[in-house]
């Protein structure tokens, strides 16, 4: 590996593995590659804007003739692709979006990558592929039953990387990551949204009664555990990435006020999402066979993460105007309206 092309490396996980990529391998130089969304945000990369193994291209990894042309200019010999639509409630209100990206983008850059002669494709998925699991634990080799337009683009994406593999013979790996939490992600994901409403003293809508249980995964070790599967994964496996910390929504949300020391009483219970999951749990059984281990538990992660939303609200003050608003409008005027 020399020349590695990150895809979505300007979101909220891919630009913590570009920071941790950048430090890491001075020898390998890293080329972002980003559509720059809503979601995409060069604020995550500047500590890394200087850094001479570092470089941003700006384009669509749907878009044939831009990936073909970055992968020519760059020699890349090696893809990881953080790339996607990923808010679950956008995917609800419309998932055309999730199609382009998380489907078409995703054989875009295999179909290119192939052609170039890449060698590794690392594809970066998720816990949601697998659906709602009551009890238990998900292993990579359960099926997929996924529920949201989001899980069933990503559960797309994933088959198409598994049909390049067998057929083309392609060096691919997955990871699937369990909910993810840090600094710099976009403030629509339940941790940052209600970290920064509660700032405010706004309204927490928590969905239904709140007893949705995520397995949440500090952002830090999702990056050093693709990191692990992008050198370290057998070729064709696919490697859970699980935070092995499982909550309540409504224990998580109790944790942020307290660490905000903001009353209860913000927290409002909404009418919910429309298929929501219940509970997501997966094994890390097969990636800690890799060497990968969680350096964050969920009480010092959180405790960080707080910390840096109170402390920089340069970077999320401006993202909450504009297009941002728009979305908070349509996804929780009339559910907040219903329960006041
Ligand atoms: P994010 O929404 O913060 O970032 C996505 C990035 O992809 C943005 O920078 C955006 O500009 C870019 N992008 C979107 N469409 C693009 C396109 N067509 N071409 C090029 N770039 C494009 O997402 P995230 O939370 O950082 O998630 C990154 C990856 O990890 C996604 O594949 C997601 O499915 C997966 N994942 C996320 C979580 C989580 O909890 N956030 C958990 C498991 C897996
Ligand atoms: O306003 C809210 N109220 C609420 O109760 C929001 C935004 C969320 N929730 C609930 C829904 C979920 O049960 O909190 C939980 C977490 O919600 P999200 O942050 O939207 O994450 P989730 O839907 O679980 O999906 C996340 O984890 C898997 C990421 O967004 C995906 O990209 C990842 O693949």
């Amino acid at each position: 590996m020399k020349n590695i092309l990150v895809t979505g490396g300007a979101g909220f996980i891919g630009s913590a593995f570009v920071r941790h990529m950048v430090a890491t391998y001075p020898d390998y130089q890293i080329i972002c590659f980003d559509k720059l969304t809503y979601a995409g945000n060069l604020d995550n990369l500047l500590s890394v804007s200087d850094e001479t193994n570092y470089r941003f291209e700006h384009g669509d990894i749907a878009d044939r003739e831009c990936v073909a042309s970055v992968l020519r200019t760059y020699n890349i010999d090696t893809i990881v692709n953080f790339a996607a639509e990923s808010h679950v409630d956008r995917s609800i209100l419309d998932p055309d979006a999730f199609i382009h990206t998380d489907v078409v983008g995703a054989y875009i850059l295999l179909d290119e990558g192939r052609k170039h002669g890449i060698g590794r494709f690392c594809h970066v998925s998720t816990d949601e592929v697998y659906g709602d699991i009551e009890s238990g634990y998900s292993t990579e080799d359960d099926r997929f039953l996924p529920n949201s337009p989001y899980a069933a683009s990503k559960a797309g994406g994933e088959l198409m990387v598994r049909a390049y593999q067998i057929t083309y013979a392609m060096d691919t790996v997955i990871t699937r990551g369990s909910n993810t939490y840090g600094p710099y992600q976009y403030p629509e994901k339940l941790i940052p949204f209600f970290t920064t409403e509660a700032l405010d003293d706004r309204p927490l809508p928590l969905y239904g009664d709140g007893k949705q249980i995520r397995d949440w995964l500090y952002v830090d070790d999702h990056a050093r555990g693709v990191d692990v599967v992008l050198h370290c994964g057998e070729s064709g496996e696919a490697y859970n990435l699980a935070g092995e910390n499982q909550r309540h929504n409504i224990s998580v949300t109790e944790d942020i006020l307290e660490l905000l020391q903001k009353p209860k009483s913000l927290i409002k219970h909404v009418p919910d999402r429309e298929g929501h999951d219940r509970r997501y749990a997966m094994s890390a059984a097969k990636a800690r066979q890799l060497g990968w281990r969680c350096k964050f538990n969920f009480e010092a992660g959180l405790q960080a993460t707080v910390r840096w939303y109170v402390e920089n609200e340069w970077w999320w003050r401006k993202i909450k105007t504009g297009e941002y608003l728009d979305y908070y409008r349509q996804q929780y005027a009339k559910r907040l309206a219903a329960v006041d």
